[in-house]
């Protein structure tokens, strides 16, 4: 053992001491006595890989002069395979791995021994996965592969490692036994200490080459050839076993020899086996141990000077000598302690103990009395203390007593197998200085102390150090501790932890970390110690107030103990300072200073010197102002004494109480609702958060139900661990806010969200001022507000929501976390509690996914991380039912760190993800065998319904109880949709629940049914559909998962989705190189630049062609959206790819706060191309290849340039960079063009000519894309669609152009489309003749700027010469029809303007789903129940509303017919003022009996028939179905036509019936209704399936509410028109009018809110309202809701009411009432206009506005001033009009004209001017 003081350290033939950890150690050696090494990351050997491949990218050179061959393999696996090639050939080759990694080689490693082949591989020994995984150290693998006859050797410390890496290279040569080298992970391969290094020439010395030799000519060659590997029979092979024991009989000499000569060329000697006994007369016991334990007992023994005790410390593992092992064990020594690190359940002792034991029998010792322990797992601190009380346990009189089996460092109380601990015992010498540093991960706290550690060791010979850092298992922002030791005097052998009460030094660079219920930060300072705060506190100049503001900032706990402690207390305000010299965050230098004066290490004035050393060798590379800033900063430190202060403690400190932290529970008791959470939270997480973990006994593992591993889901929201450096959070500015949502989609933590709150939510809100909404958009959201809320403590600050926001300006910015700090929390926390409402939004848009509550939140990812916006999408559109398996990654570590877990459930449903992760090579296996698993099961599942629906169905109705036969029914209905992939099954289960209970719970007359119900619910869990998805990083995916990957994606019955995230390298392990890292970028493992271009792995599983591909990024959230949603519904495996940044890319300037703005580079530059090849297509007869980014927008080198990864190349080896990349700029153009063709198609090889017709889009949101694919399609004149930013406006001159233009926001051109805008407003040259084109615009009629993208790009081209062949097309997503009405309409143009046939194709129709049921007759309550399904189905979500009044207003013989209707809406529909109501009507039972009769004789309204559509599930007759669900009675569209047209085969008929004139006649003579064409066009006769499918469903009326919530809480008052049209045939109604005018009081109506579109104002807003007829409702609302906040003493504003109808006479609706308010009320001024009173004289409404002052003064004047607009479509133009004169005080001056249009414009586009039309 090299110890100071016992061995010749400084003898003349070594180098100067060098301050390494163990991997360096070891791969310092191991570099030099090799020619190749084959290597694979894993954690904590990986830095040996890359340290070897650094040297080698040095040319550095072996005993040989040769560099070092580094080749990474695909896995450890690889490794193995690929050493056992080099060794058989001669090499000297070895490998550095660990953990799960050596399990890889245990194939190779048997035939390897088996073939006498000389090799040292190094090993730091990990913790292998069991119940969860484990990077730190142990010997679980070590001991593993114990048998497959490798020598082992075990190293104690640092310079063991490195000494030993020597010996055993001697040893294995001349053994030729191959010779496994470990040391403890972490503990010994991280731990930094003063070394001694053996020097090249001595290794030469050292090394045998006759051995070399001999074994170079033992390899394979076709100069002298052999075989290898042969079979054998049984007749040899046991001979050829054996026949090598001789050579495992001589390791040990070999062994011995080489130390000796070690020690004869270094002066530093080691035994195979050591013995250590500082006492003076005889041991009792003796402590057995190997790796960095036996330092840990040598050091404790020797401090106690123990007498009783002595310590064998196993060097030689492999060959066991039980001779030399017994010889070691004095003969006064009647008790073995031995301690294995590693656990073998089941197993009567662990490997070293059992090795101990026969050894003893063997040896003629067996009276020994033998007690094994255990100790140090995972990296379980091992300590002096934790001897002492080994000693104690085996001193006991009584071996009765003594504990055996025994456990060390924990609480057991559940075997009772840990020996209790003692006192603590300081056992180094008091000239050791010990300090701990606590960090923020990636402060450089951890970077700074490594310098410092080896800038003390060098400062002089004789000063020994050693340094060990901890780490969170967070990515980042997490906290590090680092201990350091130091001393001139002794040498330092402590491979434990600073301990409690020891250290001199305490720093906390993080002043959270002092807060009450954080981390206990100076338990490790001894008394009088020295303790530092990096605190804003510092900056306080009045010494008082500095006192006050560390009171209000650090734990009382903390406080009271410096004070009675005597601790000094020094405080600086480094990130102030920091920031004054430009270096924001930049704080490590300056603490270190603060270290170096207030430690005495080193001279002060001396290590100044050497940090600005530092500084130059550290930033040089950053640019000369950065090392200038770094040394101004240090100097202003040095040169300032006031710029530390040391703090008068007050004695006040000693009486502050140390228990006032409050127990976890308290401080989440809002969240903590579940007794199981809990208790989970208190017993466990809040002791592992504060960093007490070590002390939770193991009952309380067992308690909370963790047995094997298990985990609780959704803790992190617990954690509020406030990760965010910068101090930054997004603002929301919520005028410029469009709702889209693109900034909640990107939010890396699910940091930021959409809340749609009722008025009241945001009224409660703890701080109502600051919780601001607006009016949600879209109709789902029924008189709801939307709102954007942040949470400072999960906010990491990264801005990726802020880049992502589309508008401009932007409707987020970034401000300080202080700002309203307590109002944001609480706002925060009430918005996260309140209802979840995403299911009122169809979650397949991008808005809509985004209202979905995340089902993965707040991880431990790194600020701004690419991966997890992708999982976080993924659990919105499935967490309900997705089953995820996670190959081991940063995926694993961010999604799955004991005990955060951020994959959460559902408040509602307590749903939610199921995760979990088995390794990292067999992902794709695992989460197959979950898959056929659960399809196994379900497969019984299915079987066992389908028998018990079976048995049901035999018996009669008596037979059953009414809540079996309610199953029956929706057992019925799940076999029939069992295979939606959808959340349907889902929901049926959870109506079936409760029935499956009482069943169960109850006697059920069908005793013989139960046992099946028993059985069917013990597969419950398979009632849904589930989504199986596969998730990992490309390490996983393209390399050591490849084959398993490629293996499930290889079937096409594999119904599994897999997600790679792409970060381009093994980001977990620190970012070496994969097979998905592109040519020209450096990463770890290549550090000299990938040659090789990256995999196009998505292009691989495309020639399957089963496979659904998808190759997607953040740049384009629509096509993620729309990828992940195609790969769940495709039934088949399916592959997507996504492009993820990553902090070890090195993004600059910014890192990943330009996460959205590199993914946007990616994509432009042709780096990342976008893609989906969807199988489904083929039989669509569809090219299945879609490229989703056509066109190369930015030069590759412009991506290149924005990351370290190629920067650092091009600075290292310009020429090498420059190679690669030109390679890279032709593979990426290369690649584009094979995409391109790709995405041509067949369609395009079919045609030999280019196609004619250009179709492009401008899409935001995926629906003109999709329309203009469409009509691609179906155009024979062109191939394909392309987003208009793909092609160069050039590409359209000459030719013809179809634009399909979506308009977002107020008029914004969507991102796809600006680049093509800007270059088409640029253009100065007209275009050719013959450049012909035809826009289809796509907005929302309820916006001022409908269509005016598409109306800028019309005009733009009318302005460059085009010719416009078609009109405008106007697709309205506000109108009834939707979209679709507007795009028929223009698409009858566009064909014959063409000059081609329309499609040819059949309009698709899919049959409704349909079967006749036996039943003759179908009982009314069934029906009923069928109506209320209906009604209630997810699509309708409609209730059953009473009427208390239906009055007309007009007088009973007056032509038009107003009426109010009251309605008792009650508390179950709220409704707020604006909103409106939806009526669905029903259709006339008589005339829809009559009209089956008339139609056909195969069935009449009594046919009873089982459905599974339109929401219904189950039996139902014809009657019902055509009365309320399909709108039998409507006006025939042209597309209901075209469908009931190719059942016609009468090419006449069939010509009518396509003739749009004959239509609008029939409509036109007689009304003609959907009856009326299919009993006209009888003979069609479409059967009954396709019938149910071309009727549209009866679609519901909105009616304005003209009642003001406020007053009017429970009643709902419509204004209704009943509006009636003539035709030649007589009077028509629309048939909700032709509902209403029928309806008494007390019949029920189906309804359901809606959000008005129009967002009310506050009573103090001066208001407008125009509205003509029925659209004085919403004013009418807004009017009364004024009058009851005067009522209430509120002040308002001005209300100008204009109201228009016909005849005074009869229509001056609620003239009392507003005349009444008009007397009353001075704020209220009535303008009436009557349009036939005077038929000479008729005056409308906009004459009036135009005439008077008040929209000037209320609106123009005004900034707050609101318009509403209400009435038919007519109205708003002509009120613009009068607004322009009103505003210009009716001038005829163009300029002032202008002036007031762009006053009203900008009303429009700030939203002030609302309207609802129809
Ligand atoms: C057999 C084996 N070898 C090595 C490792 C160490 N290891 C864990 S995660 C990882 C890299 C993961 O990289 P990648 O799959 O790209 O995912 P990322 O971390 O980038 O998300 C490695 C090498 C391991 N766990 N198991
Ligand atoms: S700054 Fe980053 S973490 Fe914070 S809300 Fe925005 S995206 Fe989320
Ligand atoms: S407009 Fe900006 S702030 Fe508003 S939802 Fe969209 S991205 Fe978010
Ligand atoms: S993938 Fe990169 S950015 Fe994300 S957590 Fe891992 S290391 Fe951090």
């Amino acid at each position: 053992m090299a110890t100071k003081g016992e061995v010749q350290r400084k003898t003349s033939n070594v180098e100067k001491g060098k301050c390494v950890d163990g991997n360096w150690a070891a791969a310092h050696v191991s570099y030099r006595t090799n020619d190749s090494a084959f290597i694979f990351p894993i954690t904590p050997s990986s830095p040996m890989g890359e340290e070897v491949d650094a040297w080698a990218e040095q040319h550095k050179k072996n005993l040989w002069g040769q560099e070092l061959k580094v080749v990474e393999m695909q896995s450890e696996g690889g490794a193995a395979g690929a050493l056992h090639g080099a060794l058989v050939s001669g090499a000297l080759a070895t490998t550095y791995t660990a953990s799960q990694g050596l399990l890889l080689f245990i194939p190779n490693m048997y035939k390897i021994a088996g073939e006498l082949l000389p090799t040292v591989i190094h090993v730091a020994s990990r913790a292998l996965a069991g119940q969860g995984l484990s990077i730190y150290g142990d010997h679980s693998d070590t001991m593993l592969v114990r048998g497959c006859g490798w020598s082992m050797m075990s190293s104690f410390s640092v310079q063991d490692a490195h000494d030993m890496a020597a010996i055993c290279q001697v040893a294995t040569l001349n053994s030729r036994v191959p010779f496994l080298h470990f040391f403890d992970g972490f503990r010994t391969s991280h731990e930094v200490n003063k070394i001694q290094l053996i020097s090249d020439e001595q290794l030469l010395e050292l090394m045998p080459f006759d051995k070399i030799e001999e074994h170079r000519q033992r390899a394979l060659s076709p100069m002298h050839p052999s075989q290898r590997g042969t079979a054998q029979a049984p007749d040899v092979f046991m001979q050829m076993v054996e026949s090598s024991n001789q050579y495992y009989a001589d390791v040990e000499g070999h062994i011995v020899k080489a130390m000796g000569d070690f020690h004869r060329v270094t002066g530093r000697k080691y035994e195979p086996i050591e013995y250590r006994y500082y006492g003076t007369t005889a041991p009792r016991v003796a402590l057995i141990c190997m790796g960095s334990g036996v330092a840990v007992i040598d050091s404790t023994l020797k401090h106690l000077k123990s007498e009783s005790a002595c310590l064998i410390g196993i060097r030689m593992f492999r060959p066991w000598n039980r001779k030399r092992f017994c010889d070691l064990i004095p003969k006064s020594v009647t008790r073995l302690a031995i301690l294995d690190r590693t656990r073998e359940g089941g197993a009567q002792g662990e490997p070293l103990y059992l090795d101990v034991c026969t050894s003893l029998m063997q040896e003629g010792r067996g009276s020994i009395f033998v007690a094994g322990g255990r100790y140090g797992l995972g990296s379980k601190d091992f300590t002096p203390r934790m001897v002492s009380s080994i000693i104690q346990n085996m001193l006991r009189k009584d071996t009765n007593d003594v504990q055996r089996p025994f456990t060390v460092g924990i609480t057991d109380d559940v075997t009772n197998l840990s020996l209790p601990l003692g006192r603590s015992l300081n056992v180094l010498d008091p000239s050791v200085t010990q300090c701990v540093f606590w960090g923020f991960g990636s402060d450089g706290t951890v970077g700074a102390n490594k310098e410092a550690v080896k800038m003390i060791g060098n400062y002089h010979e004789d000063m020994e150090v050693q340094a060990y850092f901890e780490y969170d298992s967070k990515k980042s922002s997490g906290w590090t501790t680092s201990h350091l030791r130091f001393s001139s005097d002794v040498s330092i052998q402590a491979p434990w932890r600073v301990e409690e009460n020891a250290a001199d030094y305490v720093a906390c660079h993080n002043e959270s970390y002092v807060q009450a219920n954080k981390f206990d930060v100076i338990k490790y300072l001894k008394r009088r110690g020295n303790f530092f705060l990096n605190t804003t506190a510092a900056a306080i100049d009045d010494p008082e107030k500095r006192l006050e503001a560390l009171e209000h900032l650090v734990s009382p706990k903390i406080l009271r103990n410096i004070a009675m402690r005597n601790i000094s207390l020094y405080i600086m305000d480094a990130v102030g300072l920091s920031r004054k010299f430009g270096l924001a965050g930049r704080i490590n230098m300056i603490c270190q200073v603060v270290f170096f004066r207030l430690s005495n290490v080193i001279p002060l004035d001396d290590a100044v010197a050497l940090l600005k050393a530092t500084i130059v060798k550290a930033y040089s590379h950053k640019g000369d102002d950065i090392v200038k800033k770094n040394i101004d900063l240090l100097d202003a430190v040095v040169s300032d004494p006031n710029t530390l202060i040391k703090v008068e403690v007050p004695a006040r400190w000693k009486k502050l109480h140390e228990h006032n932290d409050k127990p976890y529970e308290d401080r989440h008791n809002r969240l903590l609702d579940d007794e199981k959470v809990r208790k989970f939270m208190a017993e466990i997480v809040d002791p592992v958060s504060r960093l007490e973990g070590d002390d939770i006994p193991v009952s309380k593992f067992l308690e909370n139900h963790l047995l094997g591993g298990v985990m609780i889901p959704g803790t992190t929201k617990f954690e509020k661990r406030n990760p965010n450096p910068s101090g930054k959070i997004p603002k929301w500015n919520f005028d410029d806010c469009t709702q889209c949502n693109a900034c909640i989609f990107i939010c890396p933590h699910a940091a930021i969200r959409p809340f749609v709150v009722t008025k009241d939510e945001a009224l409660n809100a703890p701080f109502p001022k600051e919780f601001d909404t607006i009016k949600a958009t879209g109709a789902e959201f029924g008189g709801k507000k939307y709102a954007i809320r942040v949470s400072p403590l999960d906010c990491t600050g990264c801005n990726a929501c802020v880049e992502a926001c589309p508008e401009t300006p932007k409707a987020l910015e970034m401000q300080s976390i202080e700002t309203n700090k307590e109002a944001n929390e609480k706002n925060w926390e009430y918005a996260y509690d309140l209802p979840e409402r995403g299911d009122l939004i169809d979650k397949k848009t991008v808005r809509g996914s985004q209202f979905q509550t995340p089902l993965m939140e707040f991880s431990g990812a790194c600020s701004g991380c690419g991966e997890t916006p992708y999982f976080k999408l993924l659990t919105q559109m499935f967490g309900e039912r997705m089953v995820i398996a996670n190959a081991t990654g940063c995926s694993t570590i961010w999604g799955g760190s004991f005990p955060s877990n951020p994959y959460t459930v559902s408040k509602k449903t307590g749903r939610g993800p199921a995760w979990a992760n088995s390794l990292f090579e067999d992902n794709a296996e695992y989460g197959l065998g979950m898959f056929v698993a659960m399809r196994h099961r379900r497969e019984r599942l299915i079987t066992l319904v389908e028998d018990y629906v079976h048995r049901m169905e035999l018996k009669d109705a008596s037979q059953k109880t009414e809540t079996e036969s309610k199953l029956v029914h929706y057992l019925m209905d799940w076999l029939e949709i069992k295979n939606d992939k959808s959340d349907k099954c889902t929901h049926l289960f959870d109506k079936m629940k409760p029935l499956f209970e009482k069943i169960m719970g109850e006697d059920s007359t069908t005793g013989v049914a139960i046992p099946l119900i028993n059985r069917i619910w013990s597969d419950r869990d398979m009632f849904p559909k589930l989504s199986q998805w596969i998730v990992g990083g490309d390490g996983w995916a393209y390399d050591i998962g490849f084959g398993g990957l490629d293996h499930v994606e290889a079937f096409e019955s594999n119904d599994v989705n897999v997600l790679v995230v792409d970060t381009e390298m093994y980001s977990n392990t620190g970012g070496q190189c994969s097979k998905a890292t592109p040519a020209g970028a450096s990463a770890k493992f290549a550090v000299g630049g990938k040659q090789q271009r990256k995999k196009s792995i998505g292009e691989i599983f495309m020639t399957y062609e089963h496979v659904y591909v998808a190759s997607v990024s953040l740049a384009n959230q629509a096509q993620v959206l729309q990828a992940f949603i195609e790969a769940d519904k495709h039934d088949g495996p399916s592959f997507i790819v996504a492009y993820s940044p990553c902090v070890q890319q090195g993004i600059r300037p910014r890192g990943l706060d330009d996460m959205v703005e590199e993914s946007r580079f990616a994509v432009d530059s042709g780096y990342w191309p976008l893609y989906r090849y969807n199988p489904e297509m083929i039989l669509e007869s569809k090219n299945p290849f879609i490229l989703d980014s056509k066109k190369l927008r930015k030069d590759v080198t412009s991506f290149l340039q924005r990351e370290s990864r190629f920067i650092n190349l091009r600075k290292k080896h310009p020429e090498v960079a420059e190679g690669l990349i030109m390679k890279m700029n032709s593979d990426v153009h290369n690649r584009m063009d094979h995409l391109n063709q790709l995405a041509s198609g067949y369609k395009a090889f079919d045609h030999e000519d280019d196609a004619s017709v250009k179709v492009l889009f401008a899409s935001e949101t995926g629906t003109a894309a999709r329309l203009a694919r469409d009509f691609a399609d179906a155009c024979v004149l062109s191939h394909v669609a392309d987003a208009m930013d793909d092609v160069d406006v050039d590409d359209i001159d000459g030719g013809t152009t179809v634009f399909f233009i979506a308009t977002c926001g107020q008029g914004a051109m969507p991102q796809n489309a600006k680049a093509f805008y800007k270059q088409l407003c640029a253009r100065t040259d007209k275009f050719k003749e013959g450049t012909q084109f035809m826009v289809m615009g796509l907005g929302d009629s309820s916006y001022y700027f409908f269509c005016e993208s598409a109306k800028l790009v019309e005009k733009k081209m009318i302005e460059l010469g085009a010719n416009k062949i078609v009109d405008l097309g106007l697709g309205d997503d506000f109108a009834e029809e939707g979209l679709e009405g507007g795009l028929h309409d223009w698409l009858d143009d566009v064909w014959p303007a063409l000059d081609v046939p329309p499609p040819a194709e059949v309009p698709h129709i899919t049959p409704v789903k349909v079967e006749y049921s036996p039943k003759a007759i179908i009982k009314p309550s069934d029906e009923e129940r069928v109506l209320h399904m209906y009604y209630q189905s997810d699509d309708i979500h409609a209730k059953s509303i009473p009427i208390l009044s239906n009055e007309k207003m007009c007088g009973e013989d007056y032509d038009r017919d107003f009426r109010t209707i009251r309605l008792n809406t009650g508390e179950e529909m709220p409704y707020e003022l604006g909103d409106a109501l939806e009526i669905f009507p029903h259709n006339d039972q008589d005339k829809v009996a009559e009209f089956l009769h008339e139609y056909t004789h195969d069935f009449d309204e009594r046919t009873v028939v089982k459905i599974h559509d339109f929401g219904i599930e189950g039996e139902v007759s014809l009657g019902t179905l055509f009365t309320y669900v399909l709108d039998l009675f409507g006006k025939p569209s042209k597309h209901f036509m075209q469908q009931l047209a190719t059942f016609e085969t009468d090419e006449e008929e069939k010509k009518t019936m396509l003739d749009i004139g004959f239509l609008v006649k029939a409509g036109k003579e007689a009304g003609l209704t959907m009856a009326d064409a299919l009993i006209r066009f009888k003979k069609a006769h479409p059967p009954l399936p396709v019938l149910l499918a071309i009727i549209p469903t009866i679609k519901p009326r909105a009616y304005s509410i003209a009642s003001a919530p406020s007053t009017s809480k429970n009643i709902t008052e419509l204004l209704v028109l009943i509006d009636s049209w003539w035709c030649e045939a007589g009077t028509r109604y629309g048939l909700t009018c032709d509902m209403l005018r029928q309806k008494l009081c007390g019949d029920h109506l189906w309804c359901r809110m809606k959000a008005g579109s129009m967002d009310p104002p506050e009573p103090g807003q001066p208001v407008l309202c125009a509205g003509i007829g029925s659209g004085l409702a919403p004013h009418m609302a807004f009017l009364r809701d004024k009058v009851r906040a005067v009522q209430n003493g509120e002040k308002v504003g001005k209300f100008s009411l204009y109201f228009g109808n016909r005849k005074k006479a009869h229509e001056y609706l609620y003239q009392a009432e507003l005349e009444g308010y008009e007397k009353k009320y001075d704020w209220f001024t009535l303008h009436a206009a009557f349009s036939r009173d005077d038929p000479k004289k008729k005056v409308y409404v906009q004459d009036l506005v135009g005439k008077t002052d008040d929209a000037r003064l209320l609106l123009h004047d005004t900034p707050d001033g609101m318009m509403y607009v209400c009435g038919n479509r007519n109205l708003p133009k002509p009120l613009q009009k009068a607004l322009v004169q009103s505003f210009s005080k009716w001038s005829e001056d163009p300029k002032e004209i202008e002036k007031a249009n762009n006053a009203m414009e900008q009303m429009y586009v700030k939203n002030r001017i609302q309207q609802e039309v129809w």
